[in-house]
């Protein structure tokens, strides 16, 4: 089904609920937001769904405060969006899949499971791509609220422009956005820049104490629950910490140790590419994908270290 198919479907339906993946990132809500934007300038009456609460670094967004927690069941159609499979909705997966309305599927993921009668899967950067590719066909130009709902999801998804998935038609996407008045600015310094007091402090403290392994091959670092205390800190604030480890130069495997009961650690893994890591979380029964992994593990901080120190030097060439 082409793109310009996918826009005539939907503008068939007076009104329509948007679902986002759980846990929903810039991606998937920008997406949504997006599109809600797109029907309703078309007449329709719109609502976005997500079954995880919106978090609050999106709420410099007007809108992302309403987004609901199930859809009324009175809406004409569902969209799924940026979601590879339905199970990808969460506790929402099943008031998708038992509702007797026509169903979308608008998706960036190569293995989308093609679930919906109405499918557009697209191997590229982020849905937001493919919705502002969409937004072509309807009439009305993207506002600058808009816009910055899809350069919203365009740069959180590409790392700010910088992941192997970015293409010369992101680009062109990125300046469509921009020529409607999307503020760059405002999207990167709230996305990727903003962060708390609590977790700046925690985060220096954190970094002091990088310990290098394997000839500087392996960092790690490690967060106890005295150490989050200290700094008021709660676990959700150090996502993005082990990008720091890793980018050491020399460092080919970064791994964070954080504390969530005693002897016990939640492990998260990074490779800069050439180590399998999640060859290394599969030996402790965790997964992922090569280049970031996770899994648990028990002991105390130093019998940890050094089975992860171990299990490392099997994937690392040397
Ligand atoms: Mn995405």
């Amino acid at each position: 089904m082409t793109l310009e198919e996918i826009a005539r479907q939907l503008k068939k339906y007076k009104s329509a609920a948007i679902f986002c993946h759980m846990r929903p990132d810039g991606d998937t809500l920008g997406a949504a937001m997006g599109l809600k934007w797109l029907l309703e300038s078309g007449g329709a009456r719109c609502s976005v769904v997500c079954e995880s609460p919106v978090p609050e670094k999106f709420f410099f967004l007007e809108g992302f405060r309403e987004v609901g927690m199930a859809p009324s069941g009175a809406e004409e159609a569902y969209i799924a969006i940026d979601c590879s499979d339905v199970y990808r909705l969460g506790a929402l997966g099943e008031t998708f899949e038992r509702a007797k309305k026509p169903k979308f599927n608008i998706d960036h993921h190569i293995s989308n499971s093609r679930f919906g009668d109405f499918v557009y899967v697209e191997d590229c950067a982020a849905t937001c791509e493919i919705v502002s590719l969409l937004a072509e066909y309807f009439d009305t130009p993207l506002s600058p609220t808009a816009a910055d709902y899809l350069m919203t999801g365009l740069s959180s998804d590409t790392g700010n422009f910088a992941h192997q998935n970015v293409t010369e038609r992101t680009f062109l996407c990125a300046a469509r956005l921009m020529a409607r008045g999307a503020d760059i600015h405002r999207i990167q310094y709230n996305m990727f820049k903003k962060q708390s007091a609590a977790r700046a402090l925690l985060f220096g403290r954190t970094m002091s104490g990088i310990r290098y392994l394997l000839d500087g091959r392996f960092a790690v670092i490690s967060i106890s629950r005295r150490q989050m205390e200290e700094c008021r800190a709660t676990s959700d604030l150090t996502e993005g910490f082990i990008d720091f480890p890793l980018s050491v130069d020399g460092v080919e495997v970064a791994a964070c140790l954080l504390e969530t009961a005693d002897e016990r650690y939640k492990i998260s893994l990074r490779s800069k590419g050439r180590a399998d890591v999640n060859a290394v979380a599969a030996t402790y029964g965790g997964g992922g994908h090569i280049l970031a992994s996770g899994c648990m593990l028990n002991g105390s901080l130093e019998e940890v270290i050094d089975k992860l120190r171990f299990t490392v030097s099997q994937y690392l060439e040397t």
